[in-house]
């Protein structure tokens, strides 16, 4: 029977990015039915949809791929440092190809509805083409950042230029040749897209809400003999990211940043800048703690803005006063220096808001912008809102979105499961290390976890499995309690919901360490899964 034709799967897997593609092979290894379900038209998620000029992992390339295969680390490639968007694809495409991942994906079906039926113990899932599958497992593989975020402002409809949201960017490219071009927002992706357009627009406007603390990528192709020695090395190197904090083979510094005499560490942050990445972060043990702590790499960066930045007007406005690292960091290649570009404005709309898009452009609160084409770089509903945009319903027929109050009382166990909603697992969930984390080394501690839970049910011959109600709220505390003892909360991000107006906020990763998670989500299947209510056993539990 062809897949399109069967209607019952042993688990169903909505997204084919890093996390489904994972998935789908894990499972049917183990001999389960497996049926994945993809919005696009073709495999690779994040990295399908994100196609904006610039657009760029800020992980190493090596360090940004599946580890579970040896033939397919060894057999694949990187040409540079910090892989851009198309090799990232062609990566997940050789993936995709080499383990034959297609016949079991269907492309440009999203999925709806997912309703748990009790009497059956069957997910009943909708497509939007109308059909309809059931499946004894529904796992989630949505990513944390693929719900865009379109600020509703007025008059765009009116717009009579071309718009463009970087994260559903068209697949023929954009043509900014001689255009007026605006920007709004500065986040990573604002960040890696303005030194492109930049090059070819006729004039570039970018609108800051908020500015942000980057540092050099100082990209670069691989030298075939560090390729050598990494292929060589990956045992270990796999070893360190697993049990790393931030899933990196990097050591964060052991000392205070307020400890050292200020020139040993200034001579550090001068090492980390000219190395290039996102080193800063790490590079001793209070940055994200200590708001003085902090302020001595905030401070460095802020020199740094004022430096390259010709116009000291434009790298006031440049500088960022909140924690450093508590929006997400970024790493650009050229950015600050684009602002000395005489095709380049920076409009500040904190200072003077957007107060309407326009048939010819944009109006601010104290001036109007003529524009060809608009970009938004607005970012995304993170975490919850990819899950909250499918109608997911458990026991009793409740819905995700009112468990979570629709976002007001997030809670998970373990970022995996949810009390109420048997046999759904959750990749990368809220609550778990996720974005804040090498994305790939979390995916597949997930996925793995999720394959093994699946087999030990069926080795056990268990019917459901379900996170206990208390344990949820113990593990949503603890994140809680870890999040408020840094400065994370402390400033307003998508981190915590703060960029969707009426979002409710909540900090919704789990700070721990990669290392750490792993370990307690290991503790917890060693245990028997302690934490989850298992039922209809019908032989005893080993
Ligand atoms: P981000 O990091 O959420 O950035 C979005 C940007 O858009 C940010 O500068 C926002 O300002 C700005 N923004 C959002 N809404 C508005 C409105 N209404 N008016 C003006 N400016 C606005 O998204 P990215 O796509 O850049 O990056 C997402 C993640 O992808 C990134 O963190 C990496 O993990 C990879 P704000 O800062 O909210 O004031």
């Amino acid at each position: 029977m062809s897949s399109s034709e069967q209607t019952s799967f042993d688990a169903v897997v909505i997204g084919a990015g890093f996390s489904g593609m994972y998935m789908l092979h894990h499972l049917r290894e183990a001999g389960f039915s497996v049926q994945v379900y993809e919005a696009g038209a073709d495999v690779g998620g994040t990295w399908y949809w994100n196609r904006y000029p610039g657009a760029r992992c800020d992980s190493e390339s090596i360090l940004y791929n599946y580890t579970f295969s040896d033939e397919i680390l060894q057999e694949w490639t990187w040409e540079s440092r910090y892989p851009e968007q198309p090799e990232i694809l062609r990566y997940l495409n050789f993936v995709a190809d080499k383990l034959d991942l297609r016949r079991d994906i269907e492309f440009n079906k999203r999925v709806t509805s997912a309703h748990y039926d009790e009497k059956r113990n069957k997910w009943d899932i909708q497509i939007n083409d109308g059909s309809t599958v059931d499946a004894k497992y529904f796992i989630t593989g949505v990513g944390c950042l693929s719900a865009a975020n379109l600020p509703k402002f007025k008059g765009l409809e009116n717009f009579q230029g071309e718009w463009y949201h970087t994260g559903q960017w068209p697949h023929e490219g954009v043509d900014f040749t001689g255009k007026r071009v605006g920007i709004i927002g500065t986040g990573s992706s604002g960040v890696q897209a303005i030194p492109v357009i930049a090059e070819q627009a006729g004039h570039l406007t970018v609108f800051q809400r908020t500015p942000q603390y980057s540092a050099p990528a100082r990209n670069h192709p691989y030298d075939p003999e560090y390729i050598k020695k990494t292929k060589e090395n990956y045992s270990k190197l796999i070893q360190q990211m697993k049990h790393s904090t931030g899933g990196y083979p990097v050591i964060p510094g052991e000392k205070s940043a307020l400890e050292v005499p200020p020139e040993e560490r200034e001579k550090l942050y001068e090492e980390h800048w000219e190395k290039g990445g996102l080193f800063l972060f790490s590079s001793y043990n209070d940055i994200t703690v200590n708001p003085d702590a902090n302020e001595t790499v905030a401070g460095f960066i802020r020199s740094k803005i004022q430096q390259v930045v010709k116009n000291l007007d434009v790298a006031e406005k440049l500088m960022p006063s909140y924690y450093y690292g508590t929006k997400r960091p970024i790493i650009d290649t050229n950015y600050y220096e684009t602002y000395n570009r005489s095709n380049v404005d920076l409009v500040d709309v904190k200072k003077s808001p957007i107060e309407e898009i326009t048939a010819r452009g944009l109006r601010t609160g104290d001036n109007e912008y003529e524009l060809d084409i608009l970009v938004f770089a607005t970012g995304y509903d993170g975490m919850t809102g990819p899950l909250l945009k499918i109608d997911i319903c458990g026991k009793e027929g409740i819905s995700l979105k009112e468990k979570w109050d629709g976002g007001a009382s997030t809670r998970t166990y373990l970022g995996i499961a949810n009390a109420g909603f048997p046999n759904m697992f959750m990749i990368t969930g809220p609550e778990s290390p996720s974005v804040l984390s090498n994305m790939p080394v979390s995916i597949e501690q997930h996925v793995e976890w999720i394959g093994d839970c699946i087999q030990y049910l069926r080795e056990n011959e268990i019917e459901t499995i379900e996170a206990d109600e208390a344990a949820e709220q113990q593990w949503s505390k603890h994140c809680r309690e870890v999040a408020d003892s840094t400065l994370f909360t402390k400033t307003e991000s998508w981190y915590n919901g703060a960029n969707i107006p009426g979002k409710p906020r909540g900090f919704q990763i789990y700070l721990g360490g990669v290392g750490n998670y792993r370990q307690i989500c290991d503790d917890v299947a060693q245990k028997g899964y302690e934490g989850f209510i298992l039922k209809g056993a019908t032989k005893p539990v080993v």
